[in-house]
């Protein structure tokens, strides 16, 4: 039990006794229950208000405010007390930063083959295969990295380490390249619908924060719509993240159908005029078919209000879990045609090398990468950016 309700409860019992006995003195002087003969019976009535007062304010200064159960509001004071604490450095140290642990876990790993001698072997080249498949970018994009090096190595008789450690690195980079392609939203005669899926936990809310200050610094006007009916805690997670980035908010209660939701949210654009609409859904397992029907279903709605809507359907990746994230894109693929990735927790992650198996399996342009919790700790993809604070060795 916590201290604090405790606390107003024996206040407030303490009360009442003053109150009864009050009531009871008005009623008879002469009662046993008095028990002071002599003190007028308002004097009780005195005590009670200021017991009752004191059981209001006194817990209130006294404990301070727990966030054991509080679900939504657990998280968003947790994150804003990180974005508080946060140095201010520049964008391309925080960017680099990180990306630190996808350095260690992953170029770290093909240094290391390296760095045992200067000279490339054939031994050298089979030790590179095996840490190239024990990496996050999945067997597949594994060996055609490996055999694009090895090819370039021969060809062009390279024997150097640190030389074949660029020729990795171009490799990665004409791989990521492909999949540069920024979003762009220009102010149109309909809203620009966003739509964003993804599992749970793996940062859409977070993200369609992050967007939303990114869309409104760019001039844009934003409303977002509480498409993840099946949590309380999304839903007022996703509202104060709103309030906060100055993005207007459409919401229906606990359970209501997602794809109304997206539709009140179309409604609501239009009726606002605002230029983009994010909407949230919900990201149980998506094993279970169930999750897809209703995300097609809302695409649909979408669809039948507009010709071409959702403009950007984007599936949100969690970095931590690594090669997980490649069958996470081919389900989300397969069935609503994803037209655009943001992988969020580069920063808590060393299995960023994901983004490279990624990139070569799908033809899905890659728009942002998450580099933490906060507002601004998100960035639009950048190939060359991406590569070279990758390789970085600080
Ligand atoms: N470190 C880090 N944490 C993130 C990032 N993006 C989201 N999170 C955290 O991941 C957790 C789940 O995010 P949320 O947006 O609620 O996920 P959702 O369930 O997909 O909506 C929250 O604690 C976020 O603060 C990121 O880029 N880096
Ligand atoms: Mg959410």
């Amino acid at each position: 039990m916590r201290y604090k309700s405790f606390l107003s409860y024996v206040l407030f019992f303490i009360s009442y006794v003053f109150f009864f006995l009050f009531i009871v003195g008005l009623q008879d002087k002469s009662s046993s229950l008095a028990l002071v003969s002599g003190i007028p019976s308002w004097i009780y009535l005195v005590i009670a208000v200021f017991l009752n007062i004191l059981a209001l304010v006194v817990p209130a200064r006294i404990s301070k405010p727990s966030i054991e159960d509080k679900g939504a509001e657990k998280l968003l004071e947790a994150a804003a007390k990180k974005e508080e604490k946060k140095p201010q450095i520049s964008l391309v140290a925080r960017f680099q930063q990180g990306l630190s642990k996808t350095h260690k876990g992953f170029i770290g790993k093909i240094s290391a083959v390296f760095s045992k001698s200067g000279v490339i072997d054939e031994k050298m080249l089979s030790e590179l295969e095996e840490v190239l498949l024990g990496t996050d970018i999945g067997i597949k994009t594994a060996y055609m990295l490996f055999e694009q090096v090895e090819k370039k190595l021969k060809s062009e008789g390279i024997v150097d380490s640190s030389q074949a450690m660029e020729i990795i690195k171009t490799e990665i980079a004409e791989i990521l390249k492909k999949r540069e392609n920024p979003l762009n939203i220009t102010k149109g005669e309909q809203p620009y619908v966003i739509m964003v899926t993804g599992v749970n936990g793996s940062g859409k809310t977070t993200t369609i924060a992050k967007l939303s200050r990114l869309f409104i610094n760019n001039g844009l006007s934003v409303i977002v719509a509480a498409g993840d009916t099946f949590r309380a805690a999304a839903i007022e997670q996703l509202e104060h993240w709103a309030s906060k980035v100055g993005a207007d908010f459409v919401k229906s209660q606990e359970g209501a159908d997602p794809s109304s939701v997206a539709f009140d949210g179309m409604q609501a654009a239009i009726a606002r005029n605002k230029d983009v609409l994010i909407i949230d859904t919900a990201g149980r397992l998506h094993t279970k078919t169930d999750l897809m029907e209703e995300l097609k279903k809302t695409k649909r709605v979408l669809a039948n209000k507009f010709n071409g809507s959702p403009n950007e359907i984007l599936l949100v990746l969690d970095a931590t879990i690594g090669q997980n994230a490649i069958e996470q894109t081919r389900q989300f693929h397969q069935d609503l045609n994803i037209t655009g990735i943001v992988l969020t927790k580069l920063d808590g992650s060393s299995k960023g090398g994901v983004i490279v198996g990624i990139a070569n399996e799908f033809d899905i342009p890659i728009r942002f990468v998450g580099i933490g919790e906060g507002m601004d700790d998100m960035q639009p993809f950048n190939a060359n950016e991406f590569v070279e604070a990758l390789f970085l060795d600080k």
